[in-house]
């Protein structure tokens, strides 16, 4: 297992909440404050301009013991994602599915694809293994924009996410969606909530390396301006007739897919890095067959 706290790669400047030792804590320019009394779902229930005041007031520096571990920054929040709202996963489905149809049909309709994506227990933190599946044969990360609301679906701030995949699965058959995407480890979520009120999402560089055996076997990057939808659209269908009382988190869709003769293996480690909320890094292990 990596050293979970290098793993953790969270910028030097800027407003962060970072759950560190299972504590929420802010990061403000370089000094770590703990949230003494507010857990996570404590501090999403908060509307949003009391949290902004409860957060920028923090004050006190401590140093982080060592050993200390960063964590995915939930508590029992539900993951949400939206699908096919870059063209490069518009095109990625294309290619792999029986039919093109449903996916150009959802790129450009009006009601966004969404879809449920991982309770917290299936999440993992910076440095902890994400999964792929025993009975998948092509498997991918998905890096992307992730974006954390409150019980009141105000967005507090943003963070990275992996949406591990399995393509085979979802190319036999998109009805095989909640297989593809919903398992033990599927995704991987952190180091640290740029929050909103410090940081725009607008044309931010979105960058991916895989490193098999030491080696960066794939790169690339994109940036959230290729993205099709608006963020508050995509809110704003999420929470259409349904609450989350300690808020939730919103995966924001992929714009990068390897080429298709690319599949992660195990050990295989995936970085994801965005500008202004650091760098996301996870080793890759296959569930056993049972
Ligand atoms: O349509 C299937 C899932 C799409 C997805 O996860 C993405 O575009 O990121
Ligand atoms: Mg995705």
């Amino acid at each position: 297992m990596e050293d979970r706290l290098s793993a953790a790669i969270v910028p030097a400047a800027g407003l962060h909440l970072v759950q560190v030792d299972g504590a929420a804590h802010i990061k403000k320019d370089g000094r770590w404050s703990p949230l003494e009394g507010y857990s996570i779902d404590a501090l999403l229930r908060l509307p949003l301009p009391e949290l902004r005041e409860l957060l920028d007031e923090q004050r006190a520096a401590i140093d982080l013991r060592e050993g200390a571990v960063i964590g995915a920054p939930i508590q029992s929040q539900e993951v949400w994602a939206a699908g096919v709202t870059y063209k490069r996963s518009l095109e990625a489905r294309a290619d792999e599915a029986v039919s093109s149809d449903p996916y150009d049909l959802v790129y450009s309709a009006p009601r966004p694809e969404l879809f449920f994506k991982a309770t917290a227990g299936r999440v993992r933190g910076p440095g902890e293994a994400v999964f792929v599946r025993s009975d998948s044969t092509w498997d991918v990360p998905e890096p992307e924009l992730a974006v954390l609301c409150n019980s009141r679906l105000e967005v507090v701030g943003y963070t990275i996410g992996n949406d591990v995949s399995s393509r085979s699965i979802e190319g036999e058959n998109p009805l095989y969606l909640p297989q593809a995407k919903v398992f033990d480890g599927c995704c991987a979520l952190g180091p640290a909530v740029a929050l909103a009120w410090d940081f725009s999402p607008s044309d931010r560089k979105i960058e991916l390396e895989i490193i098999r055996t030491g080696k960066v076997v794939f790169r690339s990057d994109t940036s959230t301006s290729a993205m099709r939808r608006a963020i508050p659209e995509l809110v704003e269908y999420l929470g259409r007739d349904q609450r989350f009382d300690s808020g939730c988190v919103l995966l924001t869709g992929t714009g990068i897919v390897p080429p298709s003769d690319f599949s992660l293996q195990q050990d295989d480690v995936v970085a994801i890095r965005i500008d202004g909320i650091g760098e996301l890094r996870n080793p890759v292990l296959r569930h056993r067959a049972r």
